[in-house]
């Protein structure tokens, strides 16, 4: 029986028709990580918060795009001649500990992690081999920090999914000039010609440490970096990011068979620059309003507007465990996945109020996982209901779940919608010890379930029917 291996026929028609596989579907959660020589100033202002942290190698050193003040802290914090470069050496991972970080995954209760292989400054923190020695193995940490993650989940946490996002642009890339931009900010075509960066104060070109001159950047870096992360480091998602020119079809047609030969399903987001492998949508610091056919996985902070760790942020600002679930809940009854970033620290540490939250949300989404992994959203949305309401429906083939993002009030929960329920079915409350049965009416497509005060609140954050 050679059961879903057969070979992938690797024309582009084919790949077109490729699909997010059933596990990623399954698995609903999953921790974004962004880690690089950027979380050394990280800072990304914060009142507004209008600019990411990751993004400081890009605003401090151009004027056209600097909306929050980054050359400011740049002067104030480093001096005239500080590059972003100079950042390395303070990149020391010292503290940096794989099995804590893939423990903390799991109490979170997610089925998979996504870290930042390569950001857009160009820092790859794998093994690039002789694409370029801009690495964590030659500078900062001296490091191999994607491999020794993905062990320490294989090692620790098996079930864990392990993805790779890799910005397929360096835009300070001597050799990625031929390319030239993507839609992102241009820089100030007087005072920053071409897309090398420049020390905004000196004027002076900053250095691109680590840098291999290549004849084609696509071909002899991006490419084949691609093709490290998915055959030697056996990534399951390839997270790309910022579209741009690409080899992507050629290498997801590749992918896709070899991943078949092994009897894995792998997937590539929507960023990757081609139509033809694009599995899922990727709304980024945003949601749908309504279910969506295809499938989709939004991405975001704990911090209200940075993946990279932003120093700005005051603890209370972080996304707290009641946020997290009501918004985990509200995706997963969408069609949608969310893939929750956290930042963690220079050294390694991951700031304690993402730690202690997302440990929070864990106990509830493991006490109530029935209703949120191997689901599937109900196509009739809770916006349906005539006063705009706070619930949300998931199904399996055994159950249906109504998840309450408000506390149920005056001892019942009253549901305005035509709920598949059929008389002789019992109702009752997920992760609530007794999970006795509670009485339950319909009235004209109005489903009333009474529950006592004293049950509604031995659960908090959100209440789930069955
Ligand atoms: C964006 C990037 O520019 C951000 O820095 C971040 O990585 C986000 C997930 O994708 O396009």
């Amino acid at each position: 029986l050679t059961l879903g291996l057969t070979s992938w026929n690797s024309t582009s028609s084919n790949l077109a028709r490729h699909e997010s596989p059933a596990w990623f579907d399954a698995a609903k959660f999953g921790i974004f990580i962004h880690w690089g020589p950027y979380s050394v100033p990280s800072w990304g202002n914060s009142t507004p918060y209008e600019s990411y942290a990751e993004w400081f190698w890009w605003y401090g050193t151009h004027s056209a795009a600097d909306k929050s003040g980054f050359r400011d802290y740049r002067l104030r914090t480093f001096g005239p001649d500080w590059n972003y470069d100079d950042t390395f050496p303070d990149f020391t991972a010292a503290r940096y500990n794989p099995q804590e970080w893939v423990d903390l995954i799991a109490d979170a209760g997610a089925k998979y992690f996504v870290i930042t292989t390569k950001h857009h400054d160009g820092f790859a923190l794998f093994d690039a081999g002789k694409t370029t020695n801009r690495t964590a193995l030659h500078y900062g940490p001296q490091r191999d920090i994607v491999k020794d993650l993905f062990d320490a989940a294989k090692e620790f946490q098996p079930e864990l999914k392990r993805g790779t996002y890799f910005s397929l642009p360096e835009w300070f890339n001597p050799s990625w000039g031929k390319y030239g931009f993507s839609q992102y900010n241009r820089p100030d075509s007087t005072t920053h010609p071409g897309i090398i960066a420049r020390n905004p104060f000196t004027n002076l070109t900053e250095p691109y440490t680590g840098h291999i001159e290549v004849e084609d950047f696509i071909q002899d870096v991006m490419v084949p970096q691609m093709d490290i992360l998915a055959y030697e480091y056996d990534s399951d998602v390839m997270w790309c990011d910022a579209g741009a020119s690409n080899g992507t079809a050629d290498f997801a047609a590749r992918w896709f068979e070899h991943a078949r030969s092994q009897g894995r399903d792998v997937t590539i987001n929507s960023r990757c620059g081609t139509a033809e492998a694009n599995d899922f949508d990727t709304p980024e610091y945003a949601t749908f309003a309504t279910a969506q056919r295809r499938k989709w996985e939004s991405n975001r902070g704990m911090d209200p507007f940075s993946y990279g760790f932003n120093r700005a942020t005051p603890d209370s600002e972080y996304m707290n465990a009641t946020t997290l679930i009501t918004t985990l809940v509200d995706m997963v009854s969408k069609n949608g996945n969310l893939l929750l970033n956290i930042g963690p620290k220079a050294d390694g540490t991951i700031p304690q109020v993402e730690i202690d939250n997302l440990r929070e949300a864990g106990k509830w989404i493991k006490s109530n996982e029935e209703a949120i992994f191997n689901t599937t959203y109900w196509f009739r949305k809770a916006e349906d209901r005539t006063d705009g309401s706070n619930v949300r429906f998931t199904q399996t083939n055994e159950a249906f779940y109504i998840l309450s993002l408000e506390r149920p009030m005056d001892g019942r929960l009253v549901v305005e919608a035509p709920i598949p329920i059929l008389k002789g079915d019992t109702v009752s409350l997920v992760g609530h010890n007794a999970s006795e049965s509670l009485k339950w009416e319909v009235q004209e497509e109005v489903l009333t379930i009474q529950v006592d005060e004293s049950v509604v609140g031995e659960v908090n954050h959100c209440w789930v029917f069955k």
